[in-house]
């Protein structure tokens, strides 16, 4: 019996085919959703059916199936921009977070970021939210300041609000943690960097997945995700930008599709969001985002949060019991995603994960790309669990009985 308040997990199981795999001979335990989620057959489904149906290249043609093509391409923006509440010209189909955000890098960036701005980032960013910026301070000759964390792995307000008064430029931070699983207060983080005059860019890779998402009232100018962390494909993500912003950045990349007009002498670009999206789009990749939007919409987005936070309590509970063992991020499940980090004594992560993978129980070990989280904590990796709506107590369970084993083997 695989138990939740919140969730029919065990009805939401049999959509997800490489659920049934055993492990090692034992049943997959997947605690890994933070690097990638898995794909429910729909998604699954969708992705063949495009391409066994309807394949063709958007906005290419007026045959019949390219019509087909963009009628599905357009209508999986419709759905992301329900999702996020966004309209559709401001949903720019990308490769992924990583990608969205080196979009605003080279489209926004040098235009608007002069010689000694001031570029504000967290200490729990993703290298993905900090090697780009980096880049473009060093290429304008900005400069970067990271606001630092309290002891329970939450944003130092004062710190933030203290940066806020020398004007930043840029303000770019983590909707939620992959590491310490800390949920930031992105409306009020917004709110304050826009009152100092900044321009906002959310890494919204851990979030859009697991709790309600209203760009409007966040009220942020750039929201970044991947699909693949949401039931999607890998290779499709999002760029939100707000109209008035994308109408001041330049394009990324530049070739077919995003052009109004080519002539010798120069060029006029396509409207939003095709002036962002050159080239032939991962159209695929898009339906079957879309076709993950539904199945998340039909569960409610409300439901996987509150599932999420259940599941991520037991957990903090089990481990709290647990000698040895040293939680990373609040504590207090509801001011935290679905991501528990942890270290036992002198464990290396990666041969915890070794022997977690040996009971079927898949986590992730490392520094999780964000290396400065890392030092500042000064350990130089962690393990990680990380749910989602197939997850249940029983899974926590199983890593648990894990855990125990892998005192057992290290004679803790
Ligand atoms: N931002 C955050 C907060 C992330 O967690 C990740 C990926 C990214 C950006 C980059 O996303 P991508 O889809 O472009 O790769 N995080 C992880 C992780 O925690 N483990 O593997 C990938």
């Amino acid at each position: 019996m695989l138990r939740s308040r919140s969730l029919e997990v065990e009805e939401i199981r049999k959509d997800f085919p490489i659920l049934k795999r055993k492990i090692h001979g034992k049943r997959l335990v997947y605690l890994d959703n933070a690097a990638t989620t898995q794909r429910p057959k729909s998604v699954i489904d969708a992705t063949v059916d495009y391409y066994s149906n309807h394949n063709a290249n958007p906005h290419r043609g007026v045959h019949q199936l390219s019509v087909e093509a963009t009628e599905a391409f357009e209508g999986a923006r419709s759905k992301v921009a329900s999702f996020i509440k966004a309209s559709t010209e401001e949903v720019i189909f990308t490769k992924g977070t990583t990608e969205s955000i080196n979009l605003v890098r080279y489209g926004w960036g040098p235009t608007h970021i002069r010689k000694g701005d001031l570029i504000v980032l967290t200490m729990m960013e993703h290298h993905s939210n900090i090697v780009p910026w980096q880049l473009l301070a060093r290429q304008v000759g900005a400069r970067i300041e990271y606001v630092s964390l309290t002891e329970d792995g939450k944003l130092n307000m004062s710190h933030f609000e203290a940066l806020m008064d020398q004007s930043p430029s840029l303000v770019a931070f983590t909707h939620c943690s992959n590491v310490l699983g800390t949920v930031n207060d992105a409306a009020k983080l917004a709110a304050l960097a826009k009152r100092a005059g900044a321009t906002t860019v959310v890494d919204a890779a851990q979030s859009a997945p697991h709790m309600p998402v209203d760009v409007g009232q966040i009220g942020c100018d750039f929201f970044a995700f991947s699909g693949h962390k949401m039931l999607g494909p890998t290779g499709i993500g999002v760029l939100y930008g707000k109209k008035s912003v994308l109408e001041t950045t330049e394009p990324f990349e530049a070739g077919g599709d995003m052009i109004k007009e080519v002539h010798t002498t120069g060029a006029t670009w396509n409207d939003l969001p095709y002036k962002f999206e050159a080239g032939t789009q991962n159209s695929a990749g898009a339906v079957g985002l879309g076709a993950a939007v539904d199945y998340l919409t039909a569960i409610g987005m409300e439901r996987v949060r509150d599932h999420e936070e259940t599941v991520s309590a037991y957990a903090l509970e089990q481990m709290g019991k647990f000698p040895g063992i040293t939680v990373y991020g609040p504590r207090d499940a509801r001011e935290r995603g679905g991501v528990v980090s942890f270290n036992m004594g002198d464990i290396h992560p990666h041969d915890m994960a070794s022997i977690l993978d040996e009971e079927g129980v898949a986590i992730r070990s490392g520094h999780h790309c964000a290396q400065p989280l890392m030092d500042l904590l000064n350990v130089p990796a962690m393990s990680r669990a990380s749910f989602y709506i197939y997850n249940s107590f029983d899974d926590v369970d199983a890593l648990m009985q894990a855990l125990s084993k892998a005192r057992n083997v290290f004679c803790l």
